[in-house]
């Protein structure tokens, strides 16, 4: 049942759009419905607000706000682990030899085709709560480790319960063209038949796919097949997005520019063409410094070309066992900064507003405007450059998913 009473939040120091340059001091939030109806200085708050006789106020003092965060690319519902395979690493394997071996993606397959849905939805109810604890109140879930379509589905299925589970807003995304199982050896296409014409259609009728993806790469698919499964998109009117140069140049940049995908995931060998291609249709880049980090990549993604041509830039967990088994978005900004030598205002725009367009929600704006959803987060900071600057330090105060207060972890003042 929505609340429609007025809620004022009173005394903040609120970044709308969680850029360092723009912070209204002694600001106020008007929500009605969990919707914003009105922000800005307190000073200026209209008569209708100020004098309403049953507002509820809220005093959030002094504390910095910016909006809820978004974590655009997850594979957060898995079975197991791949520690072993993280040993196997640090002895010299590539992540391509590890893959090549039948370790990766398929053995993660293995673990999530033998659990029940129940133990799988508590193994990732886990990685949630972690997520939200730092202020993540909106975030994508990837299917991918079943490539069959009990499994797929199973996914997806506890990608629906998670968001009925906890007050988080997620978009499920149908990865079926992740890996190739066992049982399709040698026989790609005919995989990637079996996705178009009967995983996605069975999948999608059963209200599980919000969006679709891809894994173009040397150790998974061309980019004809690749779009194979977008035109199979396209055909139930799914929004498209993929893993793209991540491990080589192929191209898929391009290719999901041209189905006009919603972002290009990973790109650390993005070319020129790819970047220009991506601006021309409106194509997120999500950058993902977990997965560069992890598997310790040398090759960085052109941060410069997408700056040059006005690319936006998203960061996101890619929580999975084998490349990223990190539930910190926080860490995330810490990594961008770090690695990837990206500004704080750009790692806070990564995980807001770009990451808010990279997951394509209707009710995730990714910034504090009204109309908008209320989602937003009190800090225990004293500036932004702290969410980048921390890292493994909780500073999350208060999370408030459409003006409702999820998680109250604020000291005393
Ligand atoms: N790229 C990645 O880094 C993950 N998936 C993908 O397409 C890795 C998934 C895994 O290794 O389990
Ligand atoms: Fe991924």
């Amino acid at each position: 049942m929505t609340d429609a009473s007025l809620h004022l939040w009173r005394n903040a120091r609120l970044a709308p759009g969680a850029d360092p340059a723009h912070v209204i001091e002694n600001a106020a939030i008007a929500v009605r419905a969990g919707r914003i109806e009105w922000f800005g200085p307190e000073a200026e708050l209209p008569p209708a607000y100020a004098n309403a006789a049953n507002a509820t106020a809220h005093d959030l003092q002094a504390r910095l706000v910016t909006p809820g965060l978004v974590d655009c690319h997850t594979h957060l519902v898995f079975a197991g682990n791949r520690a072993e395979e993280f040993a196997m690493r640090l002895e010299g394997a590539t992540y391509e030899e590890v893959a090549k071996r039948g370790g990766g993606i398929v053995s993660t397959v293995r673990n999530t085709r033998a659990a029940s849905e129940d133990a799988l939805f508590a193994q990732s109810l886990r990685r949630l709560d972690a997520l939200l604890a730092e202020g993540v109140t909106a975030l994508e879930i990837k299917s991918g480790y079943g490539l069959d379509l009990p499994t797929e589905r199973k996914i997806l299925r506890v990608a629906r319960r998670l968001a009925a589970a906890r007050p988080v807003t997620i978009s499920t995304t149908f990865l079926g063209a992740h890996a190739l199982p066992a049982e399709y050896a040698g026989r790609a296409d005919a995989y990637i038949d079996h996705v178009c014409n009967d995983m996605l259609p069975a999948l999608h009728a059963e209200g599980l796919v919000d969006a679709v993806d891809v894994f173009c790469e040397r150790i998974a698919f061309t980019l004809d097949q690749a779009e194979r499964v977008f035109a199979a998109a396209a055909r139930l009117n799914l929004p498209v997005k993929m893993h793209a140069e991540q491990l080589s140049l192929m191209g898929g940049a391009q290719l999901a520019a041209k189905h006009h995908a919603l972002s290009a995931d990973h790109l650390e060998f993005l070319d020129e063409d790819g970047v220009i291609a991506m601006r021309e249709a409106g194509t997120v880049a999500v950058l993902l410094p977990g997965a560069f980090y992890f598997i310790r990549e040398k090759q960085l993604p052109p941060i410069d070309l997408l700056r040059r041509h006005g690319v936006p830039i998203a960061l996101a967990t890619d929580n999975n066992p084998g490349t990223s088994p990190t539930t910190s978005l926080l860490l995330m900004l810490n990594m961008g900064c770090t690695l990837f030598r990206l500004s704080v205002a750009e790692v806070l725009a990564g995980v807001t507003r770009h990451g808010a367009r990279a997951l394509g929600h209707p009710d995730v704006a990714g910034e504090i405007k009204v109309g908008a959803k209320a989602d937003f987060v009190a800090w225990e900071i004293d500036s932004l450059s702290e969410l980048a600057y921390w890292s493994g330090l909780d500073r999350c105060a208060l999370v408030v998913r459409h003006g409702v207060p999820t998680i109250d972890k604020r000291i005393a003042r």
